[in-house]
């Protein structure tokens, strides 16, 4: 009988956070193994591979920073990377670290139970493994967890259907096909002129009509990103105390302080540069004052006018159903602009709902549209959705999902109170989500990775997350959002795209800055707001032997 658990830790994941931390944990001398459903490395970007992927944040910035050799050679080719070179980059990083013999691939981790005996967790993947660790680290993704709405009739259609959030690796043949696409969030808007270019037709299905901004994709200066390579580790530095991962200069006067033509001529400068130019460089009161809200919305809703050619198809584009920012705004290309091509059509489901998909195409309450395949563009159970499917039993087999069954309740967005030596890289209550990722990410690796060795060196078999503590930082969540106006709007952030799904405010949105702050203190500290002791009770012997089957 072996008085330890298998494995120090279980990294569930292997996109940008399941890396690091595997990578973190082995060097700081932990045994650690990553589980990963796909089969190969990447996250996000091994399954939204559908044409138009891209991510909102500039190449410059979405890569990891402890990695001085790599950010070097590695090619800055366009303003914003897209999927195949984002995927491409954490291979090469994978490889080069020597990571994907620490990872079981093609394992989906569905049960995570605590031994409060032994102290430690149990993790399997269904019949692929079962292996017991100290420590689980969930490493899922704040948006990975995918939504498929159930519409009556989907399993009768006779095309093809697809989702973005797990595309085919491979050619998906369009040419000659009528698509549907239902969902114009990021992923609809991204694969929207795709779709257009390939397809014989698209009809968009709308259900809420988005603020997109232009993202402006273009070839990179070599001569300006070879200024930035020289500078790289000093606008790293700077990048790690901005409030959004990005070091662009905050807006620093309101609305109100500025004539009407200041305004205009601000907000068209945001809209030519495109992207978080425009979603961070408008007005310091753009999501929190009505007023100033009501310019940005203004101004985007001309731009839609300006663009549409067809009148009736650029009314429905405007949205009035919530305060510009208060859903995460798409960064788009040609968005707007592909419906003015001759096949493209748009449906506004407000006004003319989906009644029942047939084995043609979508019937909607005006009629049937005659559809070869459909592709759901329709979001993820954002932040709780990849954690909790996990199916995690914490202390006194309390499942998580009935823990966070009024809402999630976390220290930090990392920790939660009944679930000892559990970490969730991006959880709810973390600015993650809000935040150029791979920057919040390497904060919580790092802080996580600096209270396993304080644990280690002071002999604590648990860490667990005081009640108290979780308590006033979930309030504290909800406190800084009800100062803005994100939670007016129906949106993922709010929970409101999951049917049943409590609404309470998701995200840190106080800025990584002042989150990295705290977090720095309360390690300073000695971790007050975690109970750290050993288990009760004897060690026992591990699952993996009790299951006759280990890693692999
Ligand atoms: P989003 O932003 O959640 O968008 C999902 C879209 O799907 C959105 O337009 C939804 O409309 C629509 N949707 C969802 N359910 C339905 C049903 N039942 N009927 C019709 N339309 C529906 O997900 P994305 O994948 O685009 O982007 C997610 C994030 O990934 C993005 O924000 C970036 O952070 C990266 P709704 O607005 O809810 O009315």
């Amino acid at each position: 009988m072996s008085p330890t658990a298998d494995y120090d830790a279980v990294v569930i994941g292997a996109g940008f956070a399941g890396l690091y931390m595997v990578y973190r944990l082995r060097e700081d001398g932990f045994r650690v193994l990553g589980v990963e459903a796909g089969d190969g490395v990447g996250g996000t970007w091994y399954w939204n591979r559908y044409p138009g992927a891209r991510c909102d944040s500039e190449s410059m910035y979405y890569s990891f920073s402890f990695l001085p050799e790599l950010e070097q050679e590695w090619p800055l080719e366009e303003r914003y990377p897209t999927q195949p070179v984002i995927l491409r980059y954490l291979r090469t990083v994978a490889q080069r670290l020597g990571l994907p013999k620490h990872f079981v691939f093609g394992a989906r981790a569905d049960s995570v139970r605590w031994n409060d005996e032994a102290g430690w967790w149990t993790v399997r993947a269904g019949d692929r493994l079962a292996v017991t660790a100290r420590y689980v680290i969930t490493a899922t993704g704040a948006l990975s967890a995918s939504n498929r709405p159930q519409f009556a009739g989907a399993s009768l259609f006779e095309g093809e259907q697809y989702s973005t959030a797990s595309w085919p690796d491979g050619p998906v043949p369009l040419a000659s096909k009528r698509a549907g696409l239902i969902g114009t969030g990021s992923s609809g808007v991204q694969v929207l002129p795709e779709l257009a270019r390939q397809a014989q037709s698209v009809t968009v299905f709308q259900r809420t009509a988005q603020f997109v901004t232009p993202a402006r994709q273009e070839r990179l200066d070599p001569r300006l990103v070879a200024l930035w390579k020289a500078n790289y580790q000093e606008i790293r530095r700077r990048t790690k105390w901005t409030a959004g991962g990005i070091p662009i200069p905050s807006p620093i006067r309101s609305a109100a302080e500025l004539s009407a033509a200041e305004r205009t001529a601000l907000c068209e400068e945001a809209w030519r540069r495109g992207g978080i130019w425009f979603l961070d460089g408008t007005f310091s009161d753009a999501v929190t004052s009505l007023e100033a809200n009501a310019v940005v919305a203004g101004f985007v809703r001309a731009k839609i006018g300006e663009i549409v050619t067809d009148p009736d198809t650029a009314e429905k584009l405007k949205p009035w159903t919530h305060a510009w920012g208060t859903k995460r705004v798409p960064v788009g290309s040609d968005y707007y602009e592909t419906y003015n091509r001759p096949n493209v059509s748009l449906v506004d489901l407000r006004q003319d709902p989906i009644e029942e998909i047939t084995p043609r195409g979508i019937r909607t309450r005006s009629g049937e549209h005659p559809l070869d395949v459909i592709v759901y563009a329709t979001g993820f159970d954002a932040l709780t959705g990849s954690i909790e499917r996990l199916n995690v039993e914490g202390r006194d087999g309390e499942r998580l999902e009935d823990a966070w069954a009024g809402g999630p309740r976390t220290y930090l967005g990392l920790m939660v109170p009944g679930f000892p030596n559990l970490f969730t890289i991006t959880g709810p209550g973390s600015p993650g989500v809000v935040t150029n990722v791979p920057v919040a990410i390497e904060q919580h690796v790092e802080w996580i990775a600096g209270l396993l060795g304080y644990a280690r060196e002071h002999g604590h078999k648990t860490a667990e997350a005081e009640p108290g503590a979780a308590d006033e930082w979930t309030a504290h969540v909800q406190d800084v959002a009800s100062a803005t106006l994100y939670p007016t709007a129906d949106s993922w952030y709010m929970g409101a795209n999951i049917p049943g799904k409590p609404r309470v405010f998701l995200p840190y949105i106080g800025g990584l800055d002042v989150y990295r702050r705290r977090c720095d203190e309360i390690a300073a500290a000695g971790y007050p707001g975690i109970g750290m002791g050993t288990p009760a009770g004897t060690l026992g012997a591990p699952a993996a032997a009790e299951a006759g089957h280990g890693a692999g």
